[in-house]
């Protein structure tokens, strides 16, 4: 399969339900009040969030009215057409070869962290980079043996602990392995739960200061990991993440598993923060760099 057809694959859910309706709706329909109230209900129904369905449905009306378009086929196009411009350009992830890079991931529990960093630990790999993981998570018991599991599978480096051990402890003792191995990458887990929330903001701000003093101009991302099925939350999350620690990017998983694909345009419309992975399963290849555009073409391609 191609890269595109995998895409597509990646996000059918989403193409059977939000799309199908949509071209359910606008197939040999006459453009009228009533057709642009469903659109708009539906653009909410899958996630695309108030404020970004209200400014969707503003430029259609007056692209609509402005090109002269008279049926639902002329108006999908348009509405493909404003989604891809509203989802801007694709935003890669910074990482400059010949140096120590930091990728910090974060994020509430279960939303994917450990699973993002297995795959970017093998995709970078691959790419011939020397790749180091850090276990941040001392919290939950297993979080080491898990990231361990990956480690191995892609061939990396790992640094860990024992549980219940100080993850600042084995970010400092990771930064200065990192180091000493000159290694590329070095992709640090952490917690997505501890006692309570003010915990685990603290601790993460925590880890952000060692590396900040330890490995000064080396945290170039602070991923961010959302789970597209938890729709609308996945904002709340952003907003709170962003007050602790330098946001950079978001990685937003599981979109496999959702028929709602339209957070995409939600959190693109409602977060200064861009979108930079997608996940698209469970497996070590399904990770994405997220490209607006591509996107766009899977969501409205029949
Ligand atoms: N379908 C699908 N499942 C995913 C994706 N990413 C992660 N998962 C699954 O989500 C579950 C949780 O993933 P983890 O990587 O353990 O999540 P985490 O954020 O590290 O969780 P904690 O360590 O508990 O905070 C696992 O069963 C993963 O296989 C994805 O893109 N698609
Ligand atoms: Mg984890």
């Amino acid at each position: 399969m191609g890269f595109f057809q995998k895409l597509k694959a990646g996000i059918e859910k989403t193409r059977q339900g939000f799309m199908a309706q949509i071209d359910a709706l606008l197939s040999g329909r006459k453009i009228d009040e009533e057709m642009y109230e469903e659109l708009e209900d539906l653009l909410i129904m899958h996630d695309v969030g108030v404020t970004a369905a209200t400014n969707l449905l503003r430029d259609l009306r007056r692209l609509v009215k402005d090109r002269k378009i008279l049926d639902g086929e002329g108006l999908r196009l348009l509405l493909k057409e404003i989604i891809s411009n509203s989802l801007g350009e694709k935003k890669p992830l910074r990482l400059e070869p010949g140096t120590l890079n930091i990728f910090l991931v974060v994020g509430v529990n279960g939303v994917g962290k450990t699973t993002t960093i297995g795959k970017l630990a093998q995709r970078y790999k691959e790419q011939g980079l020397k790749v180091m993981v850090a276990a941040g998570d001392t919290f939950r018991a297993a979080a080491s043996s898990q990231l361990e599991i990956w480690a191995e599978r892609a061939g990396v480096y790992l640094v860990s602990h024992a549980d219940g051990a100080d993850p600042a402890a084995v970010v400092f003792d990771a930064v200065h392995s990192a180091r000493a191995k000159k290694i590329d990458l070095l992709l640090v887990d952490t917690a997505g739960r501890l006692h309570n929330k003010s915990n685990l903001m603290q601790e993460l701000g925590k880890i952000r200061r060692i590396i900040d003093r330890e490995a000064e101009h080396s945290l170039r991302e602070v991923l961010l990991v959302v789970d597209a099925t938890t729709g609308q939350n996945a904002l709340v999350q952003a907003k709170e993440f962003a007050q602790i620690v330098p946001v950079t990017g978001i990685v937003l998983t599981k979109l496999d598993g959702t028929a709602k694909g339209g957070i995409v345009i939600a959190i693109n419309q409602e977060q200064k923060i861009p979108i930079k992975i997608i996940g698209v399963g469970e497996k070590i290849s399904d990770l994405r760099d997220f490209d607006p555009q591509e996107f766009a073409e899977a969501l409205f391609e029949k």
